[in-house]
């Protein structure tokens, strides 16, 4: 059995001639949306980065083999039989590649991957982060440990406030992240702008965001950084109609006795079917953003790497 990881031609060439590369997770294709707009997501926010003049890298895991840079077809197949994709997060790769499985890449598994192609930045909707209640359950995603360790700049609209915001800073301020709130001083919670807590600071450009993520990594502090974008202002959703949404959801977890990695893609779905769909486009607008907002990070942390290697 042999397991390597495979990089796109499109990608490897990208990285090569020092263009930038924007890495793109699969759990959100296969258990963070329905289809076909799951698939339609995909697919767009490969055309955001495009666009860009960026090359996207879709992550996913085929067969048992990890592969960065996805093709159309890939991506279809992730999209459309979502039921036998395995939710993939860094501790269950060597099950999905060892036993030569179907898996969609969390954050922390795409982060792994994209670590080990080289690519430096990615792009997603919302981090996993500590779920509300974990002094009793310790349910701290992966996510955050991953981030403590592997140097790759994640841009997102926050976490979800189905988990709590204020220990999830906590908990990166622990593993050293830095969380740097894109044009906002205030910690977005996805589907609305602000939260009531602070990013560590407010920054003005894609110039200076870069000149932070470079000085990381040339001081050899590893791991990543979190770029949080909020969500463009007309897509925003109403704070007060989300937290009641996500209340009955939660107590809704007891009844039909959800655990562990079915808790976070059950609370999307029930707030997904709830809204009625408003949730969903925001969310779809969101992650478009944060995937040109990466591209943009990616092609100026290209250019100075070209400028000054
Ligand atoms: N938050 C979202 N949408 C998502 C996820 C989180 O708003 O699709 C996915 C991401 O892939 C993230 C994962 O890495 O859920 C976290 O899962 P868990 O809470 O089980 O660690
Ligand atoms: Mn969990």
């Amino acid at each position: 059995m042999s397991v390597e990881i495979e990089v796109s031609a499109r990608v490897k060439e990208a990285l090569a001639d020092g263009k930038g590369v924007v890495a793109l997770e699969s759990t959100i294709i296969s258990h963070g949306m329905p289809y076909p707009k799951n698939l339609e997501t995909a697919l767009a926010l490969e055309e955001e980065v495009l666009k860009k003049g960026a090359v996207p890298a879709t992550i996913g895991i085929l067969q048992g083999k990890p592969i960065v840079g996805l093709s159309e077809e890939g991506i279809h197949h992730l999209a459309q039989h979502a039921k036998g994709v395995q939710k993939t997060s860094r501790r269950d790769i060597p099950l999905v590649c060892g036993l030569g499985k179907n898996g969609a890449t969390t954050v922390s598994s795409t982060m792994f991957f994209a670590q080990k192609a080289g690519i430096k930045v990615f792009a997603t909707g919302g981090i996993g982060g500590v779920h509300r209640g974990a002094s009793k359950s310790f349910d701290i995603s992966a996510d955050l440990t991953e981030l403590g360790k592997t140097n790759v700049a994640v841009v997102c609209s926050g976490v979800k406030s189905i988990l709590d915001i204020g220990l999830t800073l906590e908990y990166l301020e622990t593993q050293g992240v830095p969380v740097l709130g894109f044009k906002t001083e205030k910690m977005p919670a996805f589907y609305t702008r602000e939260s009531s807590f602070f990013c560590d600071a407010k920054i003005e450009s894609i110039e200076d965001l870069s000149d932070i993520v470079s000085a990381k990594w040339k001081l050899g502090i590893e791991g990543g950084l979190v770029v949080a974008n909020p969500v463009p202002a007309e897509y925003s959703y109403p704070a007060g109609e989300i937290e009641d949404i996500i209340k009955t959801a939660i107590l809704e977890l007891e009844r039909f006795n959800i655990t562990g990695k079915d808790i976070t893609p059950f609370l999307l779905e029930k707030i997904q079917s709830v809204s009625g769909g408003k949730s969903l486009e925001s969310n779809i607008e969101l992650v478009k953003d944060n995937a040109r907002v990466a591209a943009d990070l990616a092609n100026s942390l290209a250019k100075k790497l070209r400028e000054k290697p």
